[in-house]
């Protein structure tokens, strides 16, 4: 297992964030997670508005509201109805929630604003998007918006968040525009809005490689330790698509692990990104607030586990928001063979997962993962990979085929056409074994998200064999490969 140098990245809250955010958009994502506007609601109520004679400028003094709004009193128009009024914002941050959500503040007032972060990782909150600090766990922070003129937003800045529902509607009252979208009830701009989009006749460009399909071997020893490096990079995910994508050692998915029961894993996690990150092992049984928490940049942790039990089990990132970052590629495998595993030509892992495109060259987009609406399904992190580069198998070769679906979202009915599988094995045992006297035979292998398991096969005669989950929108959705007999 090797360590992947972290590459340059951009600034968090520019390259990510520009691929979240525009300015003055309704994007109406909060309605999207039932628990948060639950919790907004509740800061509606609290409703923590209040005028007072606040000091005025704290120490995150931001620019004022875009849109030519005056900078400071001197310059307001007097007619305006917050004219020479402070007015004070207190706001609560936590784990993707700002309460309350909608506040109202008078045209001309001069905006203090006071947040407090009750949540348990760092937050930001940021008028426009723009300037503003990081705020840890358990600290409050006071920022000088100036006067505000027309209707606005506020969020968090920090990758995903403000798609989780951490932005605020200003809505500015009496001024001589409050006509955008913010001022509530404007039409959702659509989510797509200059996203990346995936030609499916394009070929990969010249150089490309596929994603090694093949299981690594099991080296026999009783601890396996690795080092896990986080770095989040531009990568193609499809021909001519590129997306930023999270990695565990600069690959989505991460690398296979592989041991066998009883066997201690030893991994070291790096975070080398620029937001944080965590892992959480599905084949261990540990503490999660220990071994799984989320680590910042820079910051790394040590992740033991004995592995007590077989199976093909996913890892994955677990910070939040957990379905952003195992979009992004934050997921991998871990093999613990079983005791009786029996000896085969070919040994392959293919993992599936979604592709939820971003704008080309950024993260993909959180919406539509929550929504469900992928681009792709794809096995091993790129649209129609092994259509592109087939896997070649030997005639009568006796071939094991790993399959753990990472998801976030969906599920898969692996079937290779033109064969059946004579072995089953899924989520530590076997389903169907060669020689039953039965003589049952088995056309696919189901899986739920982080699910996993193992079919056993031969391909008999020469010629091109396909494999693909059997769920046939995600067949034709970039989840085809193709086994190359001869
Ligand atoms: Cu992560």
């Amino acid at each position: 297992m090797s360590t992947t140098p972290a590459p340059d990245h951009p600034a968090p809250d520019r390259g990510t964030h520009a691929a979240l955010s525009h300015g003055r958009r309704v994007t109406a994502l909060s309605g999207l997670l039932p628990a948060i506007s639950a919790a907004l609601a509740l800061g509606l109520i609290v409703g923590l508005l209040m005028v007072s004679a606040s000091p005025g400028h704290g120490p995150h003094r931001l620019a004022s509201a875009a849109g030519g709004a005056a900078s400071s009193a001197g310059g307001v128009d007097a007619a305006l109805p917050g004219a020479g009024k402070k007015v004070t914002l207190e706001f609560e941050e936590g784990d993707m929630y700002i309460k309350p959500n909608k506040v109202t503040v008078p045209a001309g007032a001069d905006v203090t604003v006071k947040v407090v972060n009750k949540g348990s990782q760092p937050h930001t909150l940021n008028l426009e998007g723009r300037n503003g600090g990081q705020l840890e766990p358990g600290t409050s922070a006071t920022q000088h918006w100036g006067v505000l003129t027309e209707s606005t937003q506020a969020w968090c800045v920090i990758p995903g968040h403000k798609d989780a529902g951490m932005l605020v509607e200003i809505t500015v009252t009496g001024g001589k525009t409050t006509s955008t979208a913010a001022a509530g009830g404007g039409a959702a701009v659509a989510a797509d809005d200059g996203n990346a989009k995936i030609d499916p006749a394009a070929k990969p460009p010249a150089g490309w490689k596929a994603h090694d399909p093949t299981a690594p071997v099991n080296d026999g020893k009783d601890v396996h330790e690795a080092t896990f490096t986080v770095t989040e990079k531009e990568m193609e995910v499809a021909p001519g698509v590129k997306q930023v994508r999270w990695t565990f050692n600069g690959t989505a998915p991460g690398p296979t692990l592989r041991g066998k029961v009883g066997d201690t894993f030893k991994i070291t996690l790096v975070n080398r990104g620029t937001m944080a990150h965590s892992i959480d092992f599905h084949a261990s049984k540990v503490a999660p607030n220990v071994q799984m928490r989320t680590i910042k940049p820079g910051e790394s942790l040590v992740y033991e586990f004995e592995a007590q039990f077989s199976g093909i089990f996913t890892y994955h990132c677990g910070a939040d928001p957990m379905i952003y970052h195992m979009g992004n590629g934050m997921y991998g495998a871990l093999i613990v063979d079983p005791p009786d595993l029996g000896k085969v030509d070919k040994e392959l892992v293919l993992v599936q997962s979604e592709l939820y495109l971003g704008p080309q060259g950024k993260p993909g987009d959180l919406k539509k993962m929550l929504a469900g609406r992928n681009d792709a399904v794809v096995l091993n992190g790129y649209h129609n990979q092994y259509v592109h580069s087939p896997i070649k198998v030997k005639p009568g070769e006796r071939v094991r085929v790993w399959v753990d679906d990472s998801g976030p979202n969906e599920n898969i009915a692996f079937h290779v056409v033109g064969t059946i599988f004579d072995t089953v094995w899924k989520e530590g045992q076997y389903t169907l074994r060669r020689g039953n006297p039965e003589k049952g035979g088995s056309q696919v292998l189901d899986l739920q998200p982080t699910q996993g398991g193992f079919v056993e096969f031969t391909l008999p005669d020469a010629g091109t064999y396909p494999f693909l989950g059997h769920k046939m929108m995600n067949m034709a959705n970039g989840g085809l490969g193709l086994f190359q007999v001869g």
